[in-house]
Protein backbone atom coordinates (compact mmCIF):
# COMPACT_ATOMS: atom_id res chain seq x y z
CA UNK A 1 0.00 0.00 0.00
CA UNK A 2 1.54 3.41 -1.18
CA UNK A 3 0.54 7.18 -0.29
CA UNK A 4 0.13 8.29 -3.47
CA UNK A 5 0.80 12.51 -4.67
CA UNK A 6 -2.85 13.92 -5.28
CA UNK A 7 -3.28 16.40 -8.32
CA UNK A 8 -4.41 19.60 -8.02
CA UNK A 9 -6.25 22.02 -9.30
CA UNK A 10 -6.05 23.60 -12.19
CA UNK A 11 -4.64 20.43 -13.13
CA UNK A 12 -6.10 19.31 -16.17
CA UNK A 13 -6.16 15.90 -15.62
CA UNK A 14 -8.90 16.81 -13.53
CA UNK A 15 -11.19 17.01 -16.44
CA UNK A 16 -10.22 13.85 -17.67
CA UNK A 17 -13.19 11.30 -18.08
CA UNK A 18 -12.59 8.22 -16.63
CA UNK A 19 -12.87 5.12 -18.26
CA UNK A 20 -14.39 2.04 -17.05
CA UNK A 21 -12.52 -0.87 -14.74
CA UNK A 22 -12.71 -3.66 -17.30
CA UNK A 23 -11.52 -6.55 -15.11
CA UNK A 24 -11.60 -6.20 -11.30
CA UNK A 25 -8.05 -8.20 -10.82
CA UNK A 26 -5.22 -8.10 -8.23
CA UNK A 27 -3.97 -4.43 -9.60
CA UNK A 28 -7.67 -3.18 -9.32
CA UNK A 29 -7.39 -4.46 -6.08
CA UNK A 30 -3.97 -2.75 -5.06
CA UNK A 31 -5.20 0.24 -6.74
CA UNK A 32 -8.60 0.61 -4.31
CA UNK A 33 -5.83 0.20 -1.07
CA UNK A 34 -3.77 3.16 -2.52
CA UNK A 35 -6.48 4.80 -2.90
CA UNK A 36 -7.81 4.43 0.67
CA UNK A 37 -4.57 4.61 2.46
CA UNK A 38 -3.72 8.38 0.12
CA UNK A 39 -7.56 9.15 1.61
CA UNK A 40 -6.71 8.51 5.04
CA UNK A 41 -3.42 10.24 5.09
CA UNK A 42 -5.02 13.51 3.64
CA UNK A 43 -7.06 12.94 5.74
CA UNK A 44 -10.38 12.75 3.73
CA UNK A 45 -13.83 11.10 3.33
CA UNK A 46 -13.25 10.43 -0.40
CA UNK A 47 -11.67 10.00 -3.33
CA UNK A 48 -11.57 8.82 -7.31
CA UNK A 49 -9.19 7.78 -9.13
CA UNK A 50 -8.52 10.67 -11.11
CA UNK A 51 -7.48 12.69 -8.11
CA UNK A 52 -4.22 9.91 -8.00
CA UNK A 53 -3.58 10.17 -11.80
CA UNK A 54 -5.97 6.91 -12.77
CA UNK A 55 -8.50 7.87 -15.11
CA UNK A 56 -10.82 4.53 -13.79
CA UNK A 57 -14.40 4.46 -12.59
CA UNK A 58 -13.25 3.51 -9.42
CA UNK A 59 -13.82 5.50 -5.95
CA UNK A 60 -13.33 4.77 -1.97
CA UNK A 61 -15.53 6.69 0.52
CA UNK A 62 -15.02 5.98 4.65
CA UNK A 63 -17.32 8.00 7.00
CA UNK A 64 -15.80 6.83 10.23
CA UNK A 65 -15.48 9.27 12.14
CA UNK A 66 -11.80 9.37 14.06
CA UNK A 67 -13.05 7.08 17.04
CA UNK A 68 -14.71 4.88 15.02
CA UNK A 69 -13.40 1.56 12.93
CA UNK A 70 -12.59 2.12 9.81
CA UNK A 71 -15.46 1.12 7.29
CA UNK A 72 -14.26 1.42 3.43
CA UNK A 73 -16.69 1.51 0.94
CA UNK A 74 -15.07 0.62 -3.04
CA UNK A 75 -17.60 1.58 -5.62
CA UNK A 76 -16.35 0.53 -9.66
CA UNK A 77 -18.30 1.30 -12.27
CA UNK A 78 -21.24 3.04 -10.26
CA UNK A 79 -24.29 4.27 -12.48
CA UNK A 80 -26.51 6.47 -10.60
CA UNK A 81 -30.11 4.34 -10.73
CA UNK A 82 -32.35 7.00 -9.89
CA UNK A 83 -32.35 10.26 -7.79
CA UNK A 84 -34.55 12.08 -5.35
CA UNK A 85 -36.84 15.38 -5.82
CA UNK A 86 -35.94 16.76 -2.77
CA UNK A 87 -32.57 18.57 -2.37
CA UNK A 88 -29.72 18.98 0.21
CA UNK A 89 -27.44 21.68 1.00
CA UNK A 90 -24.02 20.44 2.05
CA UNK A 91 -20.83 22.73 2.97
CA UNK A 92 -18.13 20.42 0.76
CA UNK A 93 -14.50 20.76 -0.13
CA UNK A 94 -12.11 18.21 -2.20
CA UNK A 95 -8.99 17.42 -1.94
CA UNK A 96 -7.94 18.52 -5.36
CA UNK A 97 -9.10 22.09 -4.08
CA UNK A 98 -7.29 22.19 -0.97
CA UNK A 99 -8.35 24.37 2.02
CA UNK A 100 -11.55 25.85 0.06
CA UNK A 101 -14.88 25.05 0.94
CA UNK A 102 -18.85 25.99 -0.46
CA UNK A 103 -22.13 24.68 -0.12
CA UNK A 104 -23.43 22.56 -2.93
CA UNK A 105 -27.06 21.51 -3.68
CA UNK A 106 -27.49 18.34 -4.41
CA UNK A 107 -30.14 15.52 -4.69
CA UNK A 108 -31.11 14.07 -0.89
CA UNK A 109 -31.14 10.82 -1.68
CA UNK A 110 -29.95 8.15 -4.83
CA UNK A 111 -29.98 4.63 -5.48
CA UNK A 112 -26.56 3.52 -7.60
CA UNK A 113 -25.97 -0.14 -8.70
CA UNK A 114 -21.82 -0.73 -8.74
CA UNK A 115 -19.58 -3.46 -8.97
CA UNK A 116 -17.53 -4.45 -5.64
CA UNK A 117 -14.17 -5.32 -5.20
CA UNK A 118 -15.37 -9.20 -5.92
CA UNK A 119 -17.07 -7.92 -9.11
CA UNK A 120 -20.25 -8.50 -7.91
CA UNK A 121 -22.76 -6.15 -8.58
CA UNK A 122 -24.22 -4.57 -6.23
CA UNK A 123 -27.45 -1.65 -5.54
CA UNK A 124 -27.45 0.28 -2.57
CA UNK A 125 -29.48 3.44 -1.28
CA UNK A 126 -27.43 6.35 -0.12
CA UNK A 127 -28.76 9.37 1.88
CA UNK A 128 -27.39 12.03 3.96
CA UNK A 129 -23.61 12.71 3.86
CA UNK A 130 -23.12 9.31 2.02
CA UNK A 131 -25.35 11.27 -1.08
CA UNK A 132 -23.37 13.81 -0.71
CA UNK A 133 -19.94 12.46 -0.94
CA UNK A 134 -21.29 9.72 -3.64
CA UNK A 135 -22.38 12.54 -5.85
CA UNK A 136 -18.87 14.22 -5.59
CA UNK A 137 -17.08 11.33 -5.81
CA UNK A 138 -19.18 10.11 -9.11
CA UNK A 139 -18.75 13.56 -10.21
CA UNK A 140 -14.98 13.44 -10.26
CA UNK A 141 -15.36 10.26 -12.95
CA UNK A 142 -17.05 12.44 -15.40
CA UNK A 143 -14.28 15.41 -15.04
CA UNK A 144 -16.66 17.38 -12.98
CA UNK A 145 -15.61 18.98 -9.63
CA UNK A 146 -17.71 20.69 -6.83
CA UNK A 147 -16.96 24.25 -8.31
CA UNK A 148 -18.80 23.20 -11.04
CA UNK A 149 -22.24 23.35 -8.80
CA UNK A 150 -21.26 26.98 -7.33
CA UNK A 151 -21.39 30.51 -8.93
CA UNK A 152 -19.49 31.40 -11.98
CA UNK A 153 -17.74 34.22 -9.69
CA UNK A 154 -16.65 31.76 -7.02
CA UNK A 155 -15.58 29.59 -9.28
CA UNK A 156 -13.76 31.59 -11.71
CA UNK A 157 -11.83 32.76 -8.21
CA UNK A 158 -10.97 30.17 -6.95
CA UNK A 159 -9.39 29.02 -10.17
CA UNK A 160 -7.48 32.25 -10.66
CA UNK A 161 -6.03 31.85 -6.88
CA UNK A 162 -4.96 28.16 -7.80
CA UNK A 163 -3.54 29.07 -10.83
CA UNK A 164 -1.47 31.96 -9.38
CA UNK A 165 -0.43 29.58 -6.58
CA UNK A 166 0.57 26.60 -9.29
CA UNK A 167 2.57 28.95 -10.94
CA UNK A 168 4.25 30.35 -8.18
CA UNK A 169 5.73 26.56 -7.34
CA UNK A 170 7.26 26.83 -10.72
CA UNK A 171 8.76 29.74 -10.51
O1 LIG B 1 -12.79 14.84 2.11
C1 LIG B 1 -13.77 15.27 1.49
N1 LIG B 1 -14.80 15.85 2.16
C2 LIG B 1 -16.02 16.15 1.58
C3 LIG B 1 -16.90 16.96 2.29
C4 LIG B 1 -18.13 17.28 1.77
C5 LIG B 1 -18.51 16.79 0.54
C6 LIG B 1 -17.64 15.99 -0.19
C7 LIG B 1 -16.41 15.67 0.32
S1 LIG B 1 -15.34 14.65 -0.58
C8 LIG B 1 -13.79 15.19 0.01
C9 LIG B 1 -12.68 14.32 -0.54
C10 LIG B 1 -12.60 14.48 -2.04
O2 LIG B 1 -12.11 15.41 -2.59
N2 LIG B 1 -13.15 13.53 -2.75
O3 LIG B 1 -13.15 13.63 -4.10
NI1 LIG C 1 -13.13 15.76 -4.53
Amino acid sequence: MTIKPLIILPDPVLRVTSEPVERIDDAVRELAADMLETMYDAPGIGLAGIQIGVPRRILVIDLAKDEEPRNPLVVINPTILSVSDERSLYEEGCLSIPEYYAEVERPARLRISFQDLDGKTQERDADGLLATCLQHEIDHLNGTLFIDHISKLKRDMVIRKFTKAAKRVVA
